[in-house]
């Protein structure tokens, strides 16, 4: 299969060897359905740090269970207008990636926290809960709120709750995240998720949509949490970073979406430290709307986007079309990433150009 050789290309370079042999590997054994439990193609260990004396390798575990896939289908937008949720956060193991498992803080029990999507006017009560089998204070920030830090932000001890109630004012795709002490642990060891708030009236509506949160992991030793002096770094150099909590997960399980239909995808960078320079190979986004700022589809000119840039904390709604049959990879175009986890793959129709209809397209 051609494509296999194209794809180590993509993420090929000594830095990233492993995560091409997982990506190649699932390729050449059929693609989608391969991958999370393949032994074979876990790496021995990572390397962000190699060379530096100070840091320890972390091994892969091939012991470590196979990671659970997320769902990346964006949840549709709440009715009504008063939203009442209930977040508990909890402390748990997590695989973030074939062979390495972490013990995660999270909201709702996941990493990235649930989405939740809402429109301009809507009221939403959250209401925390720390449960007494937590050992640590958390709390939560909801970029999409405007309210006192000291109040409604502050930290719960295991075996407390908080109500978290605001007015979502502005439209946007918005983080939230733990902003106990050292905020930079919290987020870091998976504590930040997605809200979107939809102008008034709501989002015209598209054929599909998703929803992608990018951030970084900064690995512990197996099973416990991540590394906060790596994470620290005034040059950070991640061990992964990765799409909805998981290194290659839709590289192994690549998103099917229809040829020509609009695809619509939410994405956060959550980092906490990393830009994203979003970007999906071979199309092109006619519709961007990134941090409040708008590109239009059929605007003077046609002016279309091939990467969105998001630091941390930043969120965009970006639209796109796959005219091809064939597969799109998920990247940010930091490339020194591609090979760290960032990768994931649209697939359009079968994913397989030799069936396409247009002429010239199998030669792609
Ligand atoms: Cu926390």
């Amino acid at each position: 299969m051609h494509s296999a050789y194209w794809y180590s290309g993509l993420v090929g370079g000594g830095l990233s060897a492993f995560v091409s042999l997982v990506v190649v590997g699932s390729l050449i054994v059929g693609g989608a359905g391969a991958g999370s439990s393949d032994a074979d193609a876990a790496p021995a260990a990572l390397d962000a740090h190699a060379g530096d004396p100070a840091v320890q390798a972390i091994e892969a575990d091939p012991e470590a269970p196979p990671y659970v896939l997320r769902d990346p289908t964006a949840p549709p937008r709440a009715s009504g207008e008063l939203h009442e949720i209930e977040l508990v956060m909890t402390e748990r193991p997590m695989t973030v990636a074939d062979g390495f498992a972490q013990l995660v803080w999270t909201f709702g029990d996941e990493v990235p926290g649930p989405v939740l999507r809402v429109t301009v006017g809507d009221r939403i009560r959250v209401t925390l809960r720390n449960p007494d089998t937590n050992t640590l204070p958390h709390s939560i920030d909801f970029h999409a709120s405007l309210v006192a830090w000291n109040d409604e932000m502050r930290s719960i001890e295991p075996g407390e709750e908080l109500v978290y109630e605001f007015e979502a004012k502005y439209a946007g795709v918005f983080m939230y995240h733990c902003g106990t002490s050292p905020a930079l642990m919290h987020i870091a060891n998976g504590m930040y998720g997605m809200i979107i708030v939809e102008p008034p009236g709501g989002l015209p509506p598209v054929d599909h949509e998703f929803a992608l949160v990018q951030s970084e992991w900064y690995l512990g030793a197996q099973g416990a949490t991540i590394d906060l002096e790596k994470a620290a770094s005034a040059t950070p150099a991640p061990d992964l970073v990765v799409f909805n909590g998981v290194a290659n997960q839709y590289a192994d399980h690549p998103i099917e979406v229809p040829v020509g239909e609009t695809v619509r995808v939410f994405v956060l960078n959550a980092g906490p430290s990393v830009d994203s320079s979003f970007h999906v190979v071979g199309t092109i986004f006619h519709e961007v709307i990134r941090e409040g700022i708008h590109l239009r589809e059929g605007n003077d000119g046609n002016w279309g986007s091939q990467a969105v840039d998001l630091s941390p904390a930043q969120g965009a709604i970006i639209e796109m079309r796959f005219d091809e049959e064939g597969l799109y990879p998920i990247v940010t175009h930091a490339f020194n990433f591609v090979g760290r986890g960032a990768l994931g793959l649209f697939q359009a129709g079968d994913g397989d150009p030799g069936t396409a209809t247009e002429p010239g397209d199998a030669t792609h």
